[in-house]
């Protein structure tokens, strides 16, 4: 048998659907997806795993097209080094808001060997004809191995992009043991799961602000069964961003609390106690040290 296995790089504009496509792909919510642009910050590996094949997808943070503080050029960075190991590109638009622009971009794509595939996502509700204007526009930025049109939220494409990702995936070995579905640990993804629930209930910048550090995770026993209590920070740069953060009495950040704990039982399928701390950090995302224990920097 020969066994298939490789870096599968989804990359594109913020908000244009890259991380619902990766969770469709993987048939389950493994990355936080919202409304708002510039959600995603890290590089996150999302393993698909078969006895026959291990794709290694890389949910990336869109790529910001004017950066105003080291925070964004990480993450910019952290887009960008997806190519240095990519087996196969996704490229993803959005046909709501079919925006690429981005000379660097199309430079690093047309250097690439590999193949690179244009995903049409958020086909829903468009017409072929609209589709079709959109898709000749691009076709000329670089040699696209296939062109697929695809609804991540409405589940439309997903399988063909799937075929087709495991026909130009390369021969070779598992690069992770094959139950890893990862390369990030579960207290990531219950910090990532505050800064959702961060992103859907406040507005303006304070989403943007904001930092979640999960400081500890213990698994306790309460009445016979078992319970996690997760205690977590959230920083943010100003008094007055705390205040709304708190919200009058405190009332935001308890919705905030039962939020996330819901999200975080949902994901861990435990019991949880959450508890949530405010703190104040000056220009956080611009601070060299800060940035690297939030594992922006390495
Ligand atoms: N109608 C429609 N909406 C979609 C589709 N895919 C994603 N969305 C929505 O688009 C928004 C952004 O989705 P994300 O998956 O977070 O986009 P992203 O590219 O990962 O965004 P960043 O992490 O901010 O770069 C969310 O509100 C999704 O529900 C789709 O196929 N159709
Ligand atoms: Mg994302």
């Amino acid at each position: 048998m020969n066994h298939k296995s490789g870096f599968v790089n989804i990359i594109g504009l913020p908000n244009v659907g890259k991380s619902s496509i990766m969770n469709a792909l993987l048939g389950d919510k493994m990355v936080i997806v919202t409304n708002k642009p510039q959600t995603t910050r890290h590089r996150i590996f999302g393993i698909m795993n078969a006895p026959d094949y291990q794709v290694v997808f890389s949910d990336t943070p869109g790529i910001i097209q004017q950066t105003n503080y080291k925070m964004q050029k990480a993450m910019n960075d952290a887009a960008f080094s997806t190519f240095e190991d990519a087996d196969i590109i996704l490229v993803v638009i959005d046909l709501s808001n079919p925006k690429f622009a981005l000379e660097e971009l199309a430079t690093k794509l047309q250097k690439q060997g590999v193949p690179k595939l244009l995903i049409l996502n958020k086909c829903d509700g468009k017409s072929e004809q609209e589709i079709e204007t959109i898709k000749q526009a691009l076709l000329p930025v670089c040699e696209w191995q296939a062109v697929l049109e695809t609804s991540a939220t409405e589940k439309i494409g997903i399988e063909k992009l799937k075929s087709t990702i495991l026909e130009l995936l390369p021969i070779g070995p598992a690069y992770y043991p094959k139950d890893q579905l990862s390369d990030k640990p579960e207290r990531f993804f219950v910090a990532e799961l505050i800064r959702e629930n961060i992103l859907k209930l406040y507005h303006q910048e304070i989403p943007y602000s904001t930092e979640v550090a999960v400081t500890s995770f213990k698994e306790k026993e309460k009445d016979g069964k078992p319970i996690i209590h997760i205690y977590a920070i959230i920083f943010c740069m100003r008094r007055s961003q705390k205040g709304i953060l708190l919200g009058k009495g405190g009332q935001s950040i308890k919705q905030l609390g039962i939020d996330s704990r819901k999200s975080i039982e949902d994901y861990l399928k435990n019991q949880v106690f959450l508890e949530l701390h405010v703190k104040i950090k000056e220009k956080w995302r611009d601070n060299d040290n800060l940035l690297k224990s939030f594992g922006y920097l390495h």
